[in-house]
């Protein structure tokens, strides 16, 4: 396979104005009949370039040029393409294909899901489909005809507005679509099977009504009201919020279950993996509640920024990708608390996103060649490009942002753009230069971020030096230095936001700096005792900020600093602090002695009157293991397993009586609400009952186990479920897990769950688990959803089990990993990324890593795979 690069784009040869489609559907033999209205770009002048089209696993039945039937001396064909030479300016070619989406299990293009057809086109699953200049710079209207057996596909749907429908001999029927928007072909959609609706309508902001319908099995009719409720708030934030309003009359969603990513915008038919719509508090938990809200109103709010406006290219996918998730961030920080919803977000991005800024797939925001495209739909690309948005945001402000979205959204609109389009726009709107600032689209690798500070009483000054740098990254050994906004406040001695003053000009209390050069100083004066400051607030950017703050700072900044996030992080870096001490205190042949601090100021917390329970939950979690491992560049899995797992029951046991009194404070009256304050209220509570389990407690397994029997919800029962099958005795679980098996047989999400709290177990035992249950009746390689909830919860959440000395875990990896490059390679080069981090380990690791690696690669590898190998082992 050979690579794709950035600077080797050239605008497309020929432009579609029309697309006519018509699909006989069948199991093994879907006919495709495709009319296309083509002419020469006038962008490329270039006398006689041929016609180039995109097609894979293609059977070409016919071709025609302007009503002429063509032989094969006539055009050239080969796996990848079919190319037309010496054809005119102006011309329509006609084709007929045959496809088999029945055996389709790459799950890209036309495939079948639990017995319904259905498609995924991004990013290049058209040519599954038909022959097709298949790039998103191409846009055009589509007509599509679909034909089905009428038993066994009623329901037949595509883009845009249905225009014709009718019945056929022999017991088929059809439907014709009309899509009004020239489309690139990525947003393509065809759904057909027997799936029954749940409707509501939408009344724009100019008054059109839209009708809303989500299309699901009939089973899960109950479990669409939040989606539907969801989608009808993100339109009504995005027309107040970016002005935005929908454009078409219908907007569907369809929820399928088997699915390679979360789900798909294709205009005015949206498919989502069905984890990602559906939701019963019985059977799904608020985070999935919150999942279906944001993935929701993440593909709605690609009508604009992906759809109306789209990309180029493939290497502009954080245009639309990294702009929507900052949509969806804001909609949910409005929707809820914006301080807890950017906790989550940062812990997220500060453990994923930031080891894969430091593996071996590192890669810019926009990156500057691939060899699969797929291999880019990362937390890079999505993460991180929205937070390079959001830096974009405080730059120029709020109203600003607006004003230059909006000018985007104007002149872009129907047309294929890239990220200077849209940086320009901003650049415009605030006069500010932003030229430098394009070097986060550019660079890969997360910058570090120094700070240095000096106190002088006799001058009453403050100084606060900052320094940047980007470790290099593969292909990218230098790095220039970015524009970066850093949000600061000064903290006085008794807590209060000081006023700041920078050569005589008036700061105020909280300021953005920008940090342009290697290194740069402030100095702020007339203080009368010396701050702490308080940097970084809000993570106002995505860096690494190496400070050394004593445990008294610590704990001081995490009461007193005015930014919510910051004084979540002050908990997380105190309790960073005392995890390093236990694993200095292990590797060095030493007792673990907790600092006392940690507990002193988790006792503070406890104590305190709750104000907040949804962020008081997220000051008591514990740094994970993964955002532990991410401090060091030799990782010690083991020695970090214990030394967070003796912090995690020395503060249990300390502190058992504060935790069992907030448990029961919330435990009280606790038949199920959506209300934001009952969904904090059950984290609370739950993360209290993670605590209490800890210590092993009889009392604490009777708790779980009683919450675990009376729950009226999913979040309690799972949350118990999870504390009684991770408990020390490794039986405790077992009846628990038995019984909801046999609860939620019926229902394949609720499996999943299953699947995950038994693999994610801390005892040695959490490997055999997987091999058992990858031969349950439940489980299958095929489906993604099943792949994600049962190896790749093991492999991501279960570190030490991951990476047992034995080896056993990572052979387990790479043998399914060989069984799925065959069956679906994009969710194979996914579940690989853990076995290639093995840089940092140690060496005997590594090697056993290593070899797994290469036996991986003699396999006769997808594109998805070879490139992810290749990166890794160069
Ligand atoms: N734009 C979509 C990205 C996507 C995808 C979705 C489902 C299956 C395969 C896919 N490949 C790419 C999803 C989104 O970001 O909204
Ligand atoms: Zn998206």
């Amino acid at each position: 396979p050979k690579a794709i690069h950035l600077k080797d784009y050239l605008p497309p040869a020929f432009l579609v104005q029309q697309v006519d489609l018509c699909f006989r559907l069948d199991d093994h033999h879907t006919r495709v009949i495709s009319r296309l209205q083509l002419q020469r770009n006038p962008a490329r002048k270039e006398h006689d370039l041929p016609l180039v089209l995109q097609g894979q696993q293609l059977q070409l039945i016919e071709l025609k040029l302007d009503g002429r039937t063509l032989s094969s001396s006539d055009y050239e064909l080969t796996d990848e393409q079919l190319t037309l030479t010496g054809v005119p300016d102006s011309l329509v070619l006609e084709s007929e294909v045959e496809i088999d989406p029945l055996s389709n299990t790459a799950l890209e293009g036309l495939y079948q899901s639990s017995g319904n057809f259905c498609t995924q086109c991004e990013a290049e699953g058209f040519r599954r489909i038909t022959f097709y200049p298949d790039r998103p710079d191409v846009l055009a209207r589509f007509t599509t005809r679909i034909e089905a057996d009428q038993s066994r596909f009623p329901v037949l749907l595509s883009n845009g507005n249905p225009i014709e429908r009718g019945e056929l001999p022999d017991g088929h029927h059809f439907v014709t679509w009309e899509d009004p928007f020239p489309k690139p072909a990525y947003l393509f959609a065809l759904v057909a099977g027997q799936l029954h609706p749940v409707k509501d309508t939408y009344t724009t902001l100019s008054g059109r009504q839209v009708a809303l319908e989500v299309w699901v099995e009939k089973e899960n009719l109950h479990k669409c009201d939040h989606a539907l409720r969801s989608l009808k708030a993100a339109m009504q934030w995005d027309e107040q919020t970016y002005g935005r309003e929908y454009d078409l009359d219908i907007y569907m969603i369809v929820a399928v279950n088997d699915f390679n990513m979360g789900a798909m915008e294709n205009k005015g038919l949206n498919i989502f993996n069905s984890s990602c719509v559906l939701a019963d508090h019985r059977s799904e938990t608020d985070m999935a509640f919150h999942r279906v809200e944001s993935v929701v109103a993440h593909e709605y709010f690609h009508n604009w920024s992906g759809n109306r406006v789209t990309c180029r290219d493939w290497f502009q996918l954080s245009l639309k990708e990294g702009f929507t998730v900052f949509r969806d961030q804001q909609f949910s920080a409005d929707q809820h608390s914006p301080a807890v919803e950017r906790i989550q977000q940062v812990a997220m991005l500060r453990t994923a996103q930031f080891a894969e800024d430091a593996g071996p797939t590192a890669h810019p925001v926009r990156p500057e060649s691939y060899i699969e495209i797929n291999n880019f739909y990362t937390l890079t690309v999505y993460e991180k490009g929205a937070e390079v948005v959001r830096m974009l945001s405080e730059l120029v402000g709020r109203d600003t942002f607006r004003k230059g979205s909006d000018l985007y959204f104007e002149r872009f609109d129907g047309q294929a753009v890239t990220v200077e389009d849209f940086v320009a726009c901003m650049a415009e709107v605030s006069g500010l230069d932003l030229s430098q600032f394009m070097r986060w689209y550019s660079q890969a690798g997360t910058p570090q971020l120094t700070a240095e500070s000096h106190y002088n009483p006799t001058a009453r000054t403050f100084t606060l030096t900052l320094r940047q740098h980007t470790p290099a990254t593969p292909g990218q050994d230098l790095k220039e230095p970015l524009l970066i906004p850093v949000k600061l406040g000064l903290v006085g001695p008794s807590g209060q936001d000081l006023p700041m003053e920078v050569n005589g000009e008036l700061w105020g209390q909280e300021r953005v700096v920008h940090l342009k050069e290697q290194e740069q100083t402030w100095t702020f004066h007339n203080l009368d005792a010396e701050p702490v400051p308080s940097l970084l607030r809000g993570f106002s950017a995505p860096v690494r900020l190496l400070l050394d703050r004593s445990p008294e700072q610590l704990a001081f900044l995490m009461t007193a600093d005015s930014d919510g996030f910051n004084r979540w992080d002050a908990g997380q870096q105190l309790a960073l602090l005392a995890i390093r001490e236990l694993i200095n205190q292990q590797q060095c042949g030493a007792a673990m002695m907790l600092n006392p601090a940690l507990i002193q100021a988790y006792r503070q917390l406890l104590d305190a009157q709750v104000t907040d329970p949804a962020i008081l939950a997220e000051m008591l979690q514990l740094p994970s293991e993964a955002y532990i491992a991410e401090q060091y560049d030799q990782v010690d899995v083991d020695a970090i397993h214990l030394a967070r797992d003796y912090a995690r029951k020395t503060l249990a046991t300390a502190l058992y009586p504060a935790f069992l009194k907030l448990y029961q404070q919330f435990a009280k009256n606790q038949a199920w609400s959506a209300e934001a304050a009952a969904v904090a209220g059950r984290r609370l509570k739950n993360t209290c009952l993670g605590w209490l389990v800890a210590t092993e407690s009889e009392e604490a397994l009777q708790l779980a186990q009683r919450q675990f029997e009376q729950a009226d919800n999913m979040t309690d029962q799972l949350a118990a479920l999870i504390c009684l099958a991770h408990a020390e005795d490794t039986t405790s679980g077992d009846p628990a897990l038995k019984a909801f098996a046999l609860q939620w047989a019926h229902d394949p999400l609720v499996m999943d769950s299953w699947f995950s709290a038994q693999v994610t177990r801390p005892h040695p035992d959490a490997l055999e688990r997987v091999k058992l249950l990858m031969a349950h009746p439940a489980f299958s390689l095929k489906n993604p959803n099943k792949v994600r909830a049962l190896i790749g919860a093991f492999v991501n959440q279960n570190r030490h089990n991951f990476h047992r000395r034995d080896g056993s875990g990572y052979a387990l990896l790479a043998d399914t990993v060989i069984e799925l490059n065959r069956i679906n390679p994009q969710i194979a080069a996914r579940l690989v990324i853990p076995l290639t981090r093995f840089r940092r380990m140690d060496d005997y690791r590594k090697g056993l890593m290593k070899n797994e690696l290469e036996r991986i690669r003699a396999e006769k590898l997808s594109p998805d795979l070879f490139e992810v190998i290749e990166k890794s082992l160069a």
